[in-house]
């Protein structure tokens, strides 16, 4: 019989700090076991987040913020939503790090280390809108697979990076360009090295613009790691399902980019309005660009209560991909009639704007308030959930709150 190999001193005393409690029995651990307490990670404590972020999913991480946790200007990591298709990359040596520019269309394939970034080109800082394409998913009816968020799978933190034009121009792009398509270092969840859990990208005109980054520090530190490290595309105003994390791989492609993710309905919407619950075939799927206009209030929490006779100060954010919002509206009367608001200039094009109100209520009871932004190109958000697609993206519908006049 096969003698039970017990654990080495060291590891038992790394053990015993992680735990921080004695392991009274630690010395009958076997070899190759790991306690319980640190097998199942508290995830608030890995990965920073505030104890009130909502978890929808372990495996693979999927975590999203609620509406109060989004009230800074510029939102802080520990209320960043967290959206993992595959497995957290372990560990990422920054001096080992590489940067491969290759595809149909790079002049010459070329590779960069995190150093040649930091120092052959310009260093620009944006803040910039990241909502994930599903975000708002939980309301559709019939129901759509996949992650149900409600409201926080949006972020807008600063960036600091180096363009990622600079860089595709470095290494030369050629005139039949398209796309570009990212790869990463994250695993997919099978652990089949040959499969990516996730390979999108966009159209050289988005990879080309000026806020489009290759960042390396999140609000003025190094990215965390389940953030990106150390790493990261950034492209705002687009479905955040563009901005690759740990990524180590850019092709500039002369075809619209195939990779995991790019095809079938995945980011995609019907081209043309579907009836709820409508089948639509692959080829009437189009792949989701700016994303649409759309707020949030962030202050009071739903459920406030307010002394009859006092004002109710609200605030929030709003944006809207691509473009700029406009204008800002509340309703306390379900939408009824409107009352415009102030609305900030974005800190840069591409991040959130900051809206507020200072609102009186006729008498005692229950109201609920609903904002609405309106874009530049003159469209307003739906008051309830907008056109119904298979896969529940896009739902911009007007955030609410519920108040009690007391
Ligand atoms: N490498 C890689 N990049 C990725 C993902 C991923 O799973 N792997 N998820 C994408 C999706 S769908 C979203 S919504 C955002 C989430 O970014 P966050 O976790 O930093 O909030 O990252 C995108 N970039
Ligand atoms: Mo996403």
């Amino acid at each position: 019989m096969e003698r039970r190999s017990f654990i080495k001193k060291t590891v038992l005393s790394s053990f015993t700090a992680l735990i921080g409690a004695e392991i009274v029995f630690g010395s009958k651990i076997q070899n190759g076991y790991t306690p319980l307490a640190l097998q199942d990670p508290d995830p608030y404590k890995l990965f920073s987040k505030n104890k009130d972020m909502v978890i929808l999913n372990d495996k693979p991480w999927n975590i999203e913020a609620q509406a109060h946790l989004l009230d800074d200007k510029i939102t802080p990591n520990s209320s960043m939503f967290i959206r993992n298709n595959g497995r957290t990359p372990e560990k990422i040596n920054p001096k080992d790090w590489l940067l491969t520019i290759d595809g149909e269309s790079v002049k010459s394939k070329k590779t960069y280390t995190l150093d040649d970034l930091k120092s052959k080109f310009q260093k620009h800082t944006y803040q910039l809108t990241l909502e994930c394409g599903g975000n708002g998913r939980s309301e559709f009816d019939p129901p759509a697979k996949g992650n149900q968020w409600t409201i926080g799978a949006v972020h807008c933190a600063s960036w600091t990076g180096v363009r990622l034009s600079d860089v595709l121009k470095d290494a030369g792009i050629k005139s039949n360009a398209v796309y570009i398509g990212y790869h990463a270092f994250d695993t997919h969840l099978s652990g089949d090295p040959s499969k990516e859990p996730i390979s999108r990208g966009c159209p050289m005109s988005k990879a080309l613009q000026d806020e489009t980054l290759l960042a390396f520090e999140m609000n003025g530190k190094d990215i965390p790691l389940i953030h990106g490290y150390p790493v990261r595309l950034v492209a705002g105003g687009w479905p955040a399902s563009v901005s690759g994390k740990w990524i180590n791989r850019i092709s500039i492609r002369d075809r619209i980019h195939d990779g995991t993710k790019m095809t079938g309905t995945a980011y995609r919407i019907p081209c043309n309005p579907v009836a709820p619950g409508e089948k639509v075939k692959d080829e009437d799927m189009c792949i989701i660009e700016s994303m649409p206009v759309k707020s949030l209030i962030t202050y009071p929490k739903t459920g406030a209560t307010i002394k009859e006779g006092k004002s109710l100060n609200i605030r929030g954010h709003a944006w809207a991909g691509e473009l700029e919002v406009s204008k800002m509206e509340y309703s306390i009367d379900f939408g009824t009639t409107w009352t415009t608001c102030p609305i900030e200039k974005p800190s840069n094009r591409l991040a959130w704007q900051h809206f507020s109100a200072k609102i009186d209520f006729p008498k005692k009871g229950y109201y609920e308030v609903w904002a609405r932004a309106t874009d530049t190109n003159n469209t307003a958000q739906p008051m309830l959930l907008p056109g119904w697609n298979p896969k529940g993206y896009l739902n911009n519908a007007c955030h609410r709150i519920a108040v009690k006049v007391i």
